[in-house]
């Protein structure tokens, strides 16, 4: 899954594809390296964004999908049934709500009419909030009984339980140890039964692990938890480095011989 982030203020990306042409060059640059879901967002949900009004997310997202739609499986990464609404119209068909249906529960409705695809994704608190001192009893069983009963919910909307996918929120209300509790037990979340997508692309745990300030410099960071993430389950892996991670991932899957040559 390759990030397309139509925004101006993304923590690793913001601005760099924000015009409608740079979107949809980028978009088709994804595909070409190997993404086979672009993840089209209009908002971004780093600590202490600024919200996005409703019409200037449609504006920001809706054309871009539009152009892409048919070069690869389109996504568009909203909690607003307004704009995922408008996205499907125009040929997207899979939705990343960041806050599992909470945020807008009638996306769930949406979703299951449409017969789309959807992640639902662990946050602990909102974004501009999140990252305020984050405490778990113990955070892979808290994610994985909010998982479940996010899951439980859409499955009751009336989404099919093939398409749902779950994700532990790398970085949405937690701290270090958190991301690397969730990623070495990856596999309990895996147990589910759902696909599990992870986010790990160039986040700030990463940063201050290895020193790396700029978020472009943590390809290599990012690397070493997809390959993780892959063997304890992970079947998504949204990233920005698409070229890299499909390398990565084909090398791991082909020695883990999930689909070796
Ligand atoms: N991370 C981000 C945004 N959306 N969706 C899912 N399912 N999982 C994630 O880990 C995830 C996500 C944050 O990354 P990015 O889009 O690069 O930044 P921003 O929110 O600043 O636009």
């Amino acid at each position: 899954m390759g990030v397309l982030n139509v925004t101006p203020d993304s923590f690793s990306d913001g601005g760099e594809w924000f015009s409608f042409e740079d979107a949809v060059a980028h978009g088709r640059e994804l595909v070409a390296q190997g993404a086979a879901i672009l993840d089209v967002g209009g908002e971004s949900t780093r600590p202490g964004a600024a919200p996005v009004a409703q019409d200037e997310e449609l504006r920001r997202v809706v054309p871009v999908v539009e152009v892409l739609a048919g070069t690869a499986t389109l996504s568009v990464d909203t909690s607003k049934v307004v704009v995922a609404r408008a996205a499907l119209d125009a040929g997207a068909s899979y939705v990343n709500d960041v806050t599992a249906f909470r945020a807008e529960p009638a996306m769930a409705g949406l979703v299951a009419e449409r017969g789309c695809e959807c992640c639902l994704m662990h946050m602990l608190g909102e974004p501009r909030t999140m990252q305020d001192d984050p405490r778990y009893d113990d955070v892979v069983d808290d994610v994985k009984a909010f998982l479940s009963e996010r899951a439980a919910f859409a499955v009751g909307e009336g989404i099919a339980e093939h398409r749902i996918a779950v994700d532990p929120g790398i970085g949405f209300g937690k701290t270090i140890e958190h991301n690397l509790e969730l990623l070495r037990r990856l596999d309990e979340i895996a147990a589910l039964g759902f696909e599990v997508v992870i986010g790990t692309s160039r986040k700030s745990f990463l940063g201050k692990l290895t020193g790396r300030q700029d978020p472009h410099d943590r390809v290599a960071a990012t690397l070493a938890t997809t390959v993780l993430a892959l063997e304890r389950g992970a079947t998504v892996f949204r990233v920005h480095d698409v070229a890299e991670t499909a390398d990565a991932l084909k090398v791991a899957a082909a020695t883990l011989r999930r689909d070796g040559p």
